[in-house]
């Protein structure tokens, strides 16, 4: 067990469970972004409800809702990395695994603080329902960052999240990945937004996205088609979102620094500090620590 406090200790057994040779692209990067997001996107400013604060993915409640769909491989790959730092809490260590994640896949620095609690507080859990479905279009996805207090640039900097991984097909239904290399961070998902053509198909289970197959390459040569979901299409028709695509497609280092930003506010939804650093919320009964 490490010392209380030693975070860089942590990230290093983070970083040491993101190489999966036999799970999806080879790593479980892309699902630890996802598993970050998805514990603080339920976050609503008026009610000041949900947020990554209380890990309350870890219960049926919240862990159940079908948007959480495959997030319990995420969890069960961090285990290792609990059981060796058992003084870290579950909401830490889950936004953390994002951070890091983000950072080896070769993407910015994301600014990161310890301290949330892993104490459930039933008057703030959230409702199931609150993360966006990637089903719909610019209205729903408004509706949904709106509420936790995100403005459409920063909507557009954190989709290009979709850099990384997959959908599953045993998970939200969709199939396949954004871009060719899954497991590296950069703008490639802005860059062909824009310049492919995306058809709109119908799988077999019903679902509808958009793909891209290469025509122009013999069919035993093609790479296994690209895909965008109904809500990254929609940050390309509407026009509060569509500039923010071409600004991030042209320039990797403004989309790095814009996404550093945003996905550090993410993470800290809900969560309230003083000017130390550590947490305020009167419900954090259990305290953190912070070195
Ligand atoms: Zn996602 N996302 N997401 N996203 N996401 C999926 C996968 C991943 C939406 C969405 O419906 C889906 C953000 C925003 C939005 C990641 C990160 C972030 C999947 C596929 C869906 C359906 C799930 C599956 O089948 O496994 C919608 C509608 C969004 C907003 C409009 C934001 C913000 C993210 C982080 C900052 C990542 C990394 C993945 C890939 C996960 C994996 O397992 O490979």
């Amino acid at each position: 067990m490490s010392k209380p406090g030693d975070y860089d200790a942590v990230r290093k057994d983070i970083v040491a469970q993101l190489k999966k040779p036999d799970y999806d692209d080879g790593s479980t990067g892309p699902v630890f972004v996802r598993l970050a997001w998805h514990s603080a996107g339920t976050y609503d400013q008026e009610t000041d409800t949900g947020g990554s604060n209380g890990a309350g993915m870890r219960y049926d409640q919240e862990g159940g809702d079908p948007a959480n769909a495959g997030l319990e491989h995420a969890r069960a790959f961090l285990e290792p990395v609990k059981e060796r730092h058992p003084w870290i809490t579950y909401s830490d260590l889950w936004t953390l695994a994002g951070v890091v994640a983000v950072k080896e896949l070769g993407g910015p620095d994301v600014n990161w603080k310890p301290g949330r609690t892993d104490f459930v507080d039933d008057s703030k859990l959230p409702p199931r329902g609150r993360l966006p479905d990637g089903a719909q279009g610019a209205d729903h996805i408004r509706h949904v960052f709106y509420r936790m207090g995100f403005n459409d640039q920063e909507i557009v900097a954190l989709s290009g999240a979709h850099n990384l991984g997959r959908t599953h097909k045993d998970r939200s239904g969709f199939n396949g990945p954004w871009v060719n290399n899954p497991t590296r961070f950069s703008n490639q998902y802005f860059k062909l937004l824009i310049k492919l053509e995306w058809k709109l198909t119908t799988l077999d289970n019903g679902v509808k996205q958009f793909i891209y197959v290469d025509e122009d390459l013999p069919e035993d040569e093609r790479d296994e088609p690209l895909m965008m979901l109904p809500t990254d299409m929609a940050l390309v028709s509407d026009p509060g979102f569509e500039p923010w695509v071409r600004k991030y497609a042209d320039d990797k280092d403004l989309f790095f620094d814009h996404f550093s930003k945003a996905y550090a506010k993410l993470l800290e939804l809900g969560i309230r500090r003083d000017e130390k650093g550590n947490i305020t919320n009167t419900d954090n009964k259990l305290g953190g620590y912070i070195s």
